[in-house]
């Protein structure tokens, strides 16, 4: 049998490990990327960029045996640090303990990690390639440089792993219905900066992913290995507050000063910062095709890009890519590969960004609610008496590899049981023990 040729479109976190992948399986792999070679001139865009790693993200390093590489340079987050306005600071943990935890790595340094280790394996990497159009009939694409110059690469079968804004997917509606349907939320993001001590220490705690919840917005932060924070404001597009009001430097130091009183002496550039980034908008993208016969794929943020709220963007991604790679291994065409990747994925795509939506007004809202600290305490309690059935929704997506689409719906069962339990009870003192066995025996089989 002839050796299998990819052709992939985007070397970041998807397209750099799923090239690893298919080509320690003996693949022809060739990845184009529209930016320069991150190992020669630093990675574009990335000042000190981070992202949460969790268990799905992890076992795809795992897979790839970069585990160790990425571990190296990762802070552990054990919780959240919320700092509601006036009050002390309160922390939540996210697990059972410290084998419960998520993880900020450096997104340049993870994808950097990624693309050696792939080009180490024998993937051809083509910089400064951006892909512009594509003719699917006589199976060529056409690339542009920084430079002006254009040139054409003749495929068998092309992956796009380029992103949210995603060319190949751009190319593909062209040609076919994929039914596509972007749901803006209606809000944007703005990142901003903690620096760190004057001692190359951290200001505020760094073990934890900090949440400071005003109700229709908040501000987030997640640590760096050289002591500063990312900072990221989420706040609506429109009305009050919103970004369209802020437009002078003296409205957006009053606003921050207003609402975030802790967190503004702690960010002596938030002015500069907030005039001088991007804002980004945040939207679910869905398609009801992902491919077109066996000759294109779109996968990771191509193919469902969603909002932020669970930090699950990149580890889907890295799931999308084992999956793939597994599903390639073994059918012998790939046309029924990609149909079969369609099925199994889809509704975990769909659950993950349904999750991280609500997930928003969790971060934002709920948890400076008494009921809701309540409710996650039960959440907690129960799972501590029967580990083996009652894991909490966040944890299911987060420190496990179960389908996205089984933690939702086990997730609906759950909650709707603490609802029920502690519809008579005031504090855990008066929940009826022995009914919550009951339910969990008779609505939640055993998780393995
Ligand atoms: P990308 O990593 O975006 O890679 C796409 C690649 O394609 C890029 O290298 C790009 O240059 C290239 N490309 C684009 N267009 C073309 C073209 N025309 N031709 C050739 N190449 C092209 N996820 C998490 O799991 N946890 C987090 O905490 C988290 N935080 C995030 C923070 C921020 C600020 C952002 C923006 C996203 C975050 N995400 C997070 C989401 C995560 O970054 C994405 O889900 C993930 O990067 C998707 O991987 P991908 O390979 O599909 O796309
Ligand atoms: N992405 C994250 C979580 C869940 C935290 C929790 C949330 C910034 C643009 Cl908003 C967000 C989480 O429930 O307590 N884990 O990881 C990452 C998040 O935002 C990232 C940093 C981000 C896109 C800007």
């Amino acid at each position: 049998m002839s050796k299998r040729e990819y052709t992939l479109i985007g070397a970041g976190l998807a397209g750099s490990l799923l090239a690893l992948l298919l080509v320690r399986r003996g693949a022809s792999v060739r990845v184009f990327e529209r930016r320069p070679d991150p190992r020669s001139v630093g990675y574009l865009g990335g000042r000190s960029i981070n992202l949460a790693l969790a268990e799905r993200g992890l076992h795809g390093l795992r897979v790839a045996g970069l585990e160790r590489t990425v571990m190296d340079q990762a802070i552990m987050m054990r919780g959240r640090m919320v700092h509601e306005l006036g009050e002390a600071e309160r922390f939540m943990r996210y697990g059972k303990d410290d084998s419960e935890v998520i993880w900020s790595v450096n997104r340049g340094r993870l994808n950097t990690s990624v693309l050696q280790a792939a080009a180490d394996s024998g993937a051809q990497f083509h910089f400064d390639s951006a892909l512009e159009s594509v003719d699917f009939e006589h199976r060529e694409l056409c690339f542009g440089s920084s430079d002006g110059v254009h040139c054409r690469a003749q495929f068998d079968c092309v992956i796009g792993t380029d992103g949210a804004g995603s060319a190949l997917r751009a190319a593909m509606l062209k040609v076919a219905d994929l039914g596509e349907h972007i749901e803006w939320l209606g809000h944007s993001y703005k990142e901003l900066e903690i620096p760190a001590a004057p001692n190359g220490g951290f200001l505020i705690e760094p073990n934890a992913l900090h949440i400071w919840p005003r109700g229709g917005y908040m501000l987030i932060a997640l640590p760096n290995i050289d002591g500063s924070f990312t900072v990221t404001l989420f706040l609506a597009n429109e009305g009050q507050p919103s970004f369209a009001e802020l437009k002078s430097v003296d409205g957006v130091r009053e606003f921050l000063a207003r609402e975030f009183p802790s967190a503004v002496p702690l960010m002596p550039a938030h002015q500069q910062d907030f005039m001088r980034n991007p804002t980004g908008a945040l939207a679910n993208l869905r398609l009801d095709q992902w491919h077109i016969d066996g000759r294109a794929l779109l996968i990771g943020d191509a193919a469902h890009a969603i909002v932020p709220f669970h930090g699950q963007g990149m580890n889907c991604a890295f799931e999308d890519c084992i999956e793939l790679d597994r599903l390639l291994a073994e059918h012998s065409d790939v046309e029924s590969a990609f149909a079969e990747f369609h099925v199994r994925r889809k509704p975990n795509a769909d659950a993950i960004a349904d999750m991280a939506t609500e997930n928003y007004v969790e971060m934002r809202d709920s948890v400076a609610n008494d009921r809701f600290v309540l409710l996650k305490q039960l959440e907690r309690s129960l799972a501590g008496l029967h580990p083996e059935r009652f894991v909490p929704r966040y944890s299911l997506v987060m420190f496990h590899r179960i389908g996205y689409a089984e933690a939702q719906r086990r997730g609906r069962v759950q909650w709707q049981m603490l609802e029920d339990l502690l519809s008579t009870a005031t504090d855990l003192a008066g929940i009826d023990y022995a009914e919550a066995e009951r339910r969990i025996h008779s609505e939640l089989l055993p998780l393995l």
